[in-house]
């Protein structure tokens, strides 16, 4: 599996709907609590204009956009992390998730059961993210056990394991998530990747309003709710219909830009739920153009030229010579390599250069 990212939320919130839209699978969506029973992966393409456009000046044989895994599964209920409902066997698959969409049901319908029987996105946040730092407080408890036995037999990197899991165990008994929990030192920082605590995982939200509502989300009342427990937290809210979005994804492509328009969208909700799922992974994308093949490359923010063309084979990055780095804008106004050359816009860069997002490279190696 790629980079991934789970979707979290109660039951009947519109988690399937939304996935079902995304991956563009039917995987059921149904009226009633736990449809959802094997999690569902769905490997999605990422909304980029820049790759869109390079494609249209390329014109190539074969093109390969960048992706996120999106992981479907059954709803949260209260108790989940202690195995009420379905969802505790699930939340060992967001364990292996890179990030967490959690979805919250902003639309009211009386079509639609809520697990709890009101609308009330303050309290469906709140019953998830206990139930998600419970489970990260049963993982770090088991880990604590195993270390203070290992510590006994004076195991350094143990006695290491008890200091870090205590104060987790702490912070997770009062009610807060893992996210920004920090340690020092290699080993402590080993110790608490290893965990694979959900609530360290980087987090946005998805607030699920209802079809009339998708044009006034700034004054959504429901929407306020969610937004201000986003900003306490730090982190993205992205509002999106579920039900128009898989409207959408029914409609014949070339139909879509008009229905959008109707609604007065710019873009389907989709797109920035994609986005910002990429964005809290920390990526950047890189493209490698030519007459064969347009290719959106996934980078970890940060690293350099040769971790970069080592993406794209190991003997370009251990033979890797130089980069000619030509920024996408460029590329797309000046519209060949030639062009750009002669404009003095294409850069030679060496092994400490740092890839941006938008690149355009072009790798010279040695084998
Ligand atoms: N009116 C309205 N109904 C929606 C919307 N999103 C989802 N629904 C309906 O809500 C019901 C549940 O949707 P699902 O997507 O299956 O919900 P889920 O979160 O995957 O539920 P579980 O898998 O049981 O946890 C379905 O009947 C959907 O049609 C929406 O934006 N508006
Ligand atoms: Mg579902």
């Amino acid at each position: 599996m790629g980079l991934s990212v789970g979707i979290v939320g109660l039951p009947n919130v519109g988690k399937s709907t939304l996935f079902n839209s995304l991956s563009s699978k039917q995987a059921e969506a149904a009226n009633y609590a736990f449809c959802t029973i094997d999690p569902n992966v769905g490997v999605v393409p990422v909304p980029d204009p820049r790759f869109d456009a390079l494609v249209e000046l390329f014109q190539p044989k074969k093109v390969v956009p960048a992706t996120v895994d999106f992981v479907d599964i059954a709803g949260l209920v209260r108790g989940a992390s202690k195995g009420e409902g379905k969802g505790n066997a699930f939340l060992s698959h967001i364990r292996d998730a890179d990030a967490i969409a959690h979805v919250v049901r902003c639309f009211e319908d009386d079509n639609v059961l809520h697990v709890d029987n009101r609308v009330d996105p303050a309290a469906d946040i709140e019953t998830i993210e206990t139930e998600l730092v419970l489970k990260d407080l049963e993982t770090v408890q088991k880990r604590l056990d195993k270390a203070r036995r290992a510590a006994k037999g004076q195991n350094a990197y143990e006695k290491k394991a008890v200091a870090v899991c205590e104060a987790l165990e702490a912070r997770l008994d009062a009610g807060t998530p893992a996210r920004g929990f920090e340690v020092e030192g290699d080993d402590e920082q080993r110790i608490l990747h290893d965990l694979f605590l959900i609530t360290a995982k980087p987090m946005f939200y998805v607030a699920n309003v209802k079809e009339e509502q998708i044009g006034s989300t700034d004054t959504d009342p429901l929407v306020a709710e969610v937004r201000k427990i986003a900003e306490e937290r730090g982190a993205p809210v992205v509002c999106i219909s579920a039900a128009i979005e898989a409207e959408i994804m029914q409609l014949p492509e070339e139909e879509r830009a008009e229905f959008l328009e109707s609604l007065d969208l710019e873009e389907p909700g989709l797109h920035q739920v994609i986005r910002t799922g990429y964005q809290m992974l920390n990526l950047i994308t890189f493209f490698t153009c030519g007459p064969n093949e347009v290719h959106a490359w996934t980078l970890e923010k940060g690293l350099k030229a040769p971790q970069a063309a080592g993406k794209i084979h190991s003997d370009f990055e251990k033979g890797f010579i130089r980069a000619e780095v030509i920024t996408s804008e460029d590329m797309l106004e000046l519209k060949s390599e030639q062009a750009v050359k002669a404009a003095g816009k294409m850069r030679l860069e060496g092994k400490e250069y740092v890839v941006q997002d938008g690149d355009v490279v072009h790798f010279r190696f040695n084998v």
